[in-house]
């Protein structure tokens, strides 16, 4: 079989995300199929700079030589977020104060890796699911105001003039959150914020979204005339709210979330001009962080690879056009 980032080759990249040690341990999958590679957790915030000043590159340096060994892409995830940024950031902080450790990260992290890594996602998750509410609460929006993200790709594209920045979040397909997160990308690209693309995380489950909501989603973010990627995907076996327990997928499971993956990347492959990238949030089911969320220590089974690294029927039906 050839691999997935060569079937795709006139399509977009294939990427997926990796932590430091599975790409020792998946590296024979992650050769063979993918060409771009997010750090799972290894360029974020607290992992980089748990102390003011204080950066621990190594583990992002050695997914950054294996990237490099293999000729593969690498995204860079991510800058402002309200998670998995250490307290410090936001101690004491005044407006002034915050845009300036803000800035200072990114100078740090983002020039040591300029030549490296073609995007990033600058902020990440900033728009509530709710109805009611615009913004997600966060330390960001409440210490710096409404403006936090127009500051920080303004910043991060005076810093990065050649990359690729992202404005990326989950829960993308569903109305009203789509709505919102189209109308705030495109009120600052009408402010003239240079963003260059969105980013879709799309952690589905078998249950959602619909693939009509998705194309919907699909046509609604194309209109805005910039790069998308889809950034975190896979498809978990259970419904969001449902805490029960499988010991394995059942075959009709599997078979559903096959025909996800099938309609899923078609939609993507008719949206190949802005399309840039479509990344699994893993590699194979033996690792990924839905063993682990919503549900502690439940086994879930949501990516193109099984537990042994062999082929699914998903990888096989995204292959099958
Ligand atoms: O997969 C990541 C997991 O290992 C971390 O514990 C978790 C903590 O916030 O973050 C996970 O990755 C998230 C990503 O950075 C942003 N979108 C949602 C992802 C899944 O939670």
């Amino acid at each position: 079989m050839i691999g997935l980032k060569d079937k795709y080759k006139d399509y977009f990249k294939i990427g997926a995300a990796v932590n430091y040690r599975t790409v020792d341990t998946h590296k024979d999958l992650l050769i063979k199929h993918f060409n771009s590679i997010t750090c799972e957790n290894e360029t974020k915030y607290d992992n980089l700079q748990k102390e003011e000043n204080n950066y621990s590159f190594d583990h992002a340096d050695r997914i950054l030589g294996f990237a490099k060994d293999n000729n593969m892409f690498m995204r860079g995830h991510t800058f402002v977020w309200h998670n998995q940024t250490p307290d410090w950031v936001f101690k004491d902080a005044t407006r002034d104060i915050l845009l300036d450790r803000m800035k200072n990260h990114m100078t740090h992290v983002g020039k040591r890796y300029e030549k490296d890594f073609y995007c990033w996602d600058v902020v990440n998750e900033a728009i509530e699911d709710k109805g009611h509410m615009f913004y997600r609460k966060s330390p960001w929006i409440d210490i710096i105001g409404e403006d936090f993200m127009d500051l920080a790709f303004t910043y991060a594209k005076e810093i990065l003039p050649e990359a690729d920045l992202y404005y990326n979040d989950y829960n993308e397909s569903n109305f009203p959150k789509r709505d919102k997160i189209y109308r705030a990308v495109k009120d600052m690209l009408d402010r003239g914020v240079p963003v260059d693309g969105i980013g879709l995380q799309c952690h589905w489950n078998i249950y959602s979204p619909s693939m009509d909501d998705f194309k919907r989603a699909m046509e609604q973010y194309a209109k805005l005339g910039i790069k998308i990627q889809v950034t975190e995907m896979d498809i978990s076996l259970y419904e969001f709210k449902d805490d029960s327990k499988l010991d394995k997928p059942s075959s009709e499971l599997i078979s559903r979330q096959t025909a996800l993956y099938r309609e899923g990347f078609k939609i993507l492959r008719d949206y190949k001009d802005i399309v840039d990238t479509v990344t699994l949030w893993g590699v194979a089911d033996d690792e990924t962080w839905l063993d682990y969320f919503p549900v502690k220590d439940r086994k879930n089974w949501p990516l193109l690879f099984d537990e042994a690294h062999e082929p699914k029927e998903a990888l096989y039906a995204i292959m099958d056009f």
